[in-house]
């Protein structure tokens, strides 16, 4: 049987590009995002949803997040979101990507999809969103570990802590994270940095590069190590803000 390797992924999401009056300082941070892979030694970047902020904005912002995709000398691969939705009018589908970067991977099955990496003995898999609603759940159809590969799933969507009742869309649950049959569930949705691991399975918010928008001027990722020997560790790391 083939062994695992050491990987690095860089976890991040939310970055909400194109939204000047919400989010203004989101392409700085993107770039410094961007800059900071190589330097913490990540072998592949994670961005789980709401990369864009909404469908109506400008081809421009389509080719410059692709120009940046290009600076990677790494694999990136983003699950869309709900402000991002793999839906009928997809900014997705919109020309800039017909010539996106070869090492740009986006998942594209509303069911799930898994995209091998098979230099990093890694599958990622998650469901790209095509609506928003409480019938929609991220981690539906996981499939199982790959023997000789990692998996890492990608989620985006709301965590219920503990004793949270209330009626969310693109609901999460601690029992189907507990239950999850991947070595780290990479999440986005929430702005904050979030530890959302249950029994044995390690999964975190990364949280936006800025984290909540105006509480700190810090850029920051989520660098997680899948270590055949050490097991799946992450932390919340400050990169170099070039903003
Ligand atoms: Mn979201």
């Amino acid at each position: 049987m083939p062994s695992r390797k050491k990987v690095r992924l860089i976890h991040t999401s939310d970055t909400h590009l194109g939204d000047l009056a919400g989010h203004p300082r989101s392409a700085k941070a993107l770039e410094s995002v961007v800059g900071s892979v190589a330097r913490l030694g990540g072998d592949v970047l994670l961005m789980v949803g709401d990369v864009f902020d909404n469908d109506r904005i400008s081809d421009d912002v389509l080719e410059y997040f692709l120009a940046q995709m290009a600076r990677l000398e790494v694999p990136a691969v983003v699950l869309p979101g709900n402000h991002d939705l793999l839906d009928a009018n997809s900014l997705y589908d919109r020309a800039p990507f017909r010539n996106k970067p070869a090492n740009l991977h986006i998942i594209s099955q509303n069911d799930g999809e898994a995209i091998t990496l098979k230099d990093l003995t890694l599958d990622l898999w998650g469901r790209a969103m095509l609506s928003h609603t409480p019938q929609f759940r991220p981690l539906e159809g996981m499939p199982p570990k790959n023997s000789g590969r990692w998996l890492v799933a990608m989620a985006h969507g709301h965590f219920h802590v503990e004793g949270d009742i209330d009626v969310r869309s693109s609901p999460i649950y601690p029992e189907e994270v507990a239950g999850a049959t991947c070595d780290y569930l990479a999440l986005g949705h929430w702005d904050r940095h979030f530890d959302a691991s249950q029994g044995d399975v390690v999964a975190a918010y990364s949280g936006s590069p800025l984290e909540p928008v105006g509480r700190s001027g810090e850029v920051g990722v989520t660098v997680v190590d899948l270590d055949p020997v050490g097991g799946v560790k992450f932390q919340r790391v400050a990169v170099d803000n070039i903003a």
